[in-house]
């Protein structure tokens, strides 16, 4: 049980469905001295939060429950250093919009929210010392280096902005500043993990753990956080778009890997039901006159899919209905939160306008606009 877990069980947890995780000693040192490890996970605050987000929301879960204490980084600076993804005016609304998406996310996922400590990036990045800080490293790391730290994150471009290589210096300052014992995100953050435990003792600042969970394909096959409207589901899409957007997905048969249903279920599906359910993911087969499939854990499920005993036309229907549950709280929260649908406005402006001009058009049945994770306007 959560509370009475030995150092084994919370270090188990805190590893379940890592793809990496680089000096573990640390970590284990942190808890064997009886200490809760302090991590944080960072949020650049640029397009609307997807459905995306309960995969690292999910392994927040596991390591709060692992007794962690857990900071999340509302980027807001880094939404704009990043090629102006969110512009300079709208940073702020996106932040405090990215607080809200990110609580409800967590509360739908059975978290207790005030285990958790939000920062604002600029309540602490402009500071005398952060720059201070800031200007030392940019004397001591090179162009070269900078540019390749940023490579999978930042976006390249010919001619790009400065900004973009002052990014990393950023990210890696900050595992300093929010006196973190390990940094969490996606492994698409590896080479900037790998920078901060190159370029901290170059200011005499100690090197910090680095837990990586890995890409999940998004319902195309693809990662997420493309800028294709249909193969990520807003937060706030209703019941029916989010079946219409899962039937969609595309699912060849008996092939489980890049299969962005399986790898939801996987990672987001069944551990938020072990957190705080029965442990199972649960398949129907009523209409073929059969009991329903019942997973406790991904192993399983992928065999079945591979034999075509869990097919495409099964896994759809359980996955829409056991997210629309997951969205459910979320939805009525957004509804019952004037300050919230306000800020939404306020954050998203152009998107606001786009859904209304195409809701005339086409009575909005239509994925109601949206920015990509990299805030580019959808096509
Ligand atoms: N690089 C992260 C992303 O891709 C955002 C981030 C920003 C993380 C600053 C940590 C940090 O300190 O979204």
């Amino acid at each position: 049980n959560k509370f009475t877990l030995t150092k084994e069980e919370q270090l188990a947890l805190i590893r379940v469905n890592l793809a990496e995780f680089l000096n573990p000693e640390i970590i284990e040192n942190v808890i064997n001295e009886g200490r809760h490890p302090r991590i944080y996970w960072g949020t650049a605050t640029t397009g609307r939060p997807h459905c995306g987000y309960f995969v690292p929301a999910l392994k927040i879960a596991q390591l709060l429950a692992a007794g962690c204490h857990v900071v999340i980084l509302l980027a807001d600076i880094h939404g704009f250093l990043d090629n102006l993804k969110a512009p300079i005016e709208l940073v702020n609304y996106r932040a405090q919009y990215y607080q809200f998406c990110v609580t409800a996310i967590l509360e739908a996922v059975g978290v207790p929210t005030e285990k958790l400590e939000f920062v604002l990036g600029s309540s602490y990045q402009k500071t005398p010392e952060y720059i201070m800080d800031l200007y030392k490293l940019c004397s001591v790391v090179s162009e070269h280096d900078a540019k390749k730290a940023g490579a999978e994150v930042v976006k390249q471009s010919d001619n790009a902005p400065l900004s973009g290589l002052l990014y990393p210096i950023l990210q890696v300052l900050d595992e300093e500043y929010l006196k973190v014992d390990a940094q969490f995100g996606g492994v698409d953050q590896r080479k900037l993990f790998a920078a901060a435990k190159e370029w901290l003792p170059k200011l005499g600042y100690k090197e910090r753990a680095h837990l990586m969970n890995p890409m999940v394909p998004g319902l195309h096959g693809a990662k997420m956080s493309s800028s294709d409207p249909d193969s990520k589901i807003d937060l706030l899409d209703a019941p029916e778009v989010v079946t219409k957007k899962i039937k969609k997905a595309e699912a060849a048969p008996k092939v489980a890997e890049g299969n962005g249903l399986l790898a939801f279920t996987e990672f987001v599906l069944l551990p938020a039901s072990s957190l705080h359910g029965s442990g199972e993911f649960i398949v129907e087969r009523e209409r073929d006159g059969l009991e329903p499939l019942v997973y406790k854990d991904a192993a399983q499920m992928q065999a079945d899919y591979q034999n075509d005993i869990l097919t495409p036309q099964l896994l759809k229907p359980a996955v829409s209905k056991a997210l629309n549950t997951l969205l459910a709280p979320i939805q009525a929260a957004y509804q019952a939160n004037k300050e919230w649908r306000a800020i939404a406005l306020k954050a998203y402006p152009e998107e606001d306008k786009k859904k209304k001009v195409k809701k005339v058009k086409d009575k909005g049945s239509r994925y109601p606009g949206g920015a990509a994770k990299d805030g580019a306007p959808a096509p």
